[in-house]
């Protein structure tokens, strides 16, 4: 039998970061757990899914890094607009992975300004607590284990990565195929109805999967949701599938 699991509302009651506030009131207000990852590679696509799948979602998850068109007014001015118009939030996939001095730079400056329009951001522990010091504004979702077959993030790699998501006052959650301790939030990509793989290294598992052997937060949805016909209906299936599997694990 599952074990029974925090609700979203006894988080809220324990949660002190604004960004892990602000996520499980969105989640609770709008019955969705569901984070659609828009990794599209146009400002025009971006845009269109965030609007078709924003009722959704309690986040967007962005590869910035990935639009070939990007520019601050014409990319990121309308995407905010479209997360106030939905009430979802903004979470760049960054995966930060360097000194604190590298981190901060790259967090604040060159083209992007993730720090300008990010609710929260992901990053690895890779660089040691310090180097999360510079993410003061945004929540961080520290990466402790991968999706992907043949991963580096053994058990050894994730209990360290885990004492540093932990100890550190910038961290909300992390991203993991395992359980975590319930007082961090977990989010888990991987995630698919209808595929196990795709030829690349990734693995997924259904949603029904993560909330009954994880007691997962978050599920992230790629390709199940902007490779779909339609984007929309794929985004609801996919906030229902989480909702219930989610109110399954209580
Ligand atoms: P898809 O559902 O299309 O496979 O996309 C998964 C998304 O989640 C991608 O944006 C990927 O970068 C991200 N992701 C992942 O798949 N596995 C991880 O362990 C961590 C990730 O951020």
């Amino acid at each position: 039998e599952d074990k029974k699991r925090l609700s979203y509302a006894q988080k809220l009651d324990v949660a002190e970061h604004s960004v892990a506030r602000r996520l499980l009131e969105t989640a609770i207000a709008k019955q969705t757990n569901l984070i659609a990852s828009a990794d599209v590679m146009t400002t025009a696509e971006l845009l269109d899914l965030a609007d078709k799948v924003g009722p959704h979602i309690v986040a967007l998850k962005t590869h910035i890094d990935i639009i070939t068109d990007f520019d601050p007014d014409s990319t990121i001015l309308p995407l905010k607009d479209l997360a106030a118009k939905h009430n979802f939030m903004l979470m760049e996939d960054r995966k930060f992975a360097d000194i604190g001095n590298t981190q901060e730079l790259q967090f604040s400056y060159g083209i992007y300004k993730i720090s300008n329009w990010a609710d929260f951001v992901t990053s690895q522990v890779i660089g040691g607590y310090d180097s999360l010091n510079c993410f003061r504004n945004v929540g961080v979702v520290a990466i402790l284990g991968m999706s992907s077959k043949g991963t580096l993030t053994d058990a050894a790699y994730q209990a360290e990565a885990l004492k540093v998501a932990q100890s550190h006052p910038n961290v909300i959650g992390g991203v993991s195929q395992k359980q975590i301790p319930e007082e961090l939030l977990l989010f888990t990509p991987g995630v698919s109805i209808a595929e196990t793989g795709d030829g690349k290294g990734q693995q997924y598992n259904t949603p029904e999967k993560v909330f009954a052997d994880l007691q997962t937060d978050f599920i992230i949805v790629g390709r199940g949701i902007y490779k779909a016909d339609h984007p929309e209906a794929a985004a609801l299936n996919y906030k229902i599938a989480g909702w219930n599997a989610y109110t399954a694990s209580l």
